[in-house]
């Protein structure tokens, strides 16, 4: 497989395990686990993945630059990106003293009304560092914003923090109240 066909296949099961276990016959635990041999008969039903094989998908895992899925004894799930209704059941983590959310400018009026919400998504995504905020504000604009997540403060207010990956944290709704904007804390708040 190139690399366009591993990118491919991410998003595939991306979709699959993050939104739409159902459109695949897929049953996910209460941690986003799902028999890896489930999901290979279902993507060999799909066109352009016939032949597909559990080494495709650790390769696919191993070459990708984000760590969004894992195998573990013989099951698959995906990190993060949840938008099924069921929630995945998640371990509340002592996240960084700052996290950073990258996002597109039209949205910071409404950010700074009624803070940063998870939208379609079971949990808010954040990032460890400014640059990986940049690359996810990106998606969504080529001037992204960088917002400064005080979580401390933001724990303070009840929200709790749970670990995506190694570079994405997860959070409840973060008040408006504890997000530093750009103009701030560039001018060292
Ligand atoms: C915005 C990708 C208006 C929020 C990425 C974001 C990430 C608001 C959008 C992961 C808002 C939701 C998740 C409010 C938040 N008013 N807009 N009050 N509160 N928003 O895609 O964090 O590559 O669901 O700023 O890299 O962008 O797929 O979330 O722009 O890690 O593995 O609502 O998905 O990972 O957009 O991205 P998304 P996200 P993968």
């Amino acid at each position: 497989m190139n690399s366009k066909e591993y990118s491919k296949l991410s998003k595939e099961i991306s979709y699959a395990l993050r939104h739409a276990p159902w459109e695949f016959e897929l049953e996910l635990d209460d941690l986003g686990f799902t028999p890896i041999e489930s999901l290979l008969q279902s993507l060999r039903k799909i066109d352009g993945w016939k032949d597909i094989e559990q080494e495709d998908i650790e390769k696919m895992i191993f070459n990708s630059q984000k760590k969004r899925h894992e195998i573990i004894d013989g099951k698959v799930r995906a990190f993060y990106g949840h938008s099924i209704p069921n929630a995945i059941k998640r371990e509340e983590v002592e996240p960084p003293t700052y996290l950073y959310h990258g996002t597109s400018p039209e949205f910071i009026d409404d950010i700074r009304k009624n803070g940063l919400l998870s939208k379609a998504r079971q949990y808010v995504h954040l990032s460890e560092d400014t640059n990986t905020a940049d690359i996810v504000g990106k998606r969504k604009n080529s001037s992204p914003v960088i917002l400064k997540i005080d979580t401390k403060k933001a724990e303070e207010q009840g929200s709790k923090f749970y670990f995506g990956n190694e570079r994405v944290w997860l959070s409840d709704i973060i008040p408006s109240s504890c997000i530093l904007f750009m103009d701030q804390y560039l001018n060292g708040e």
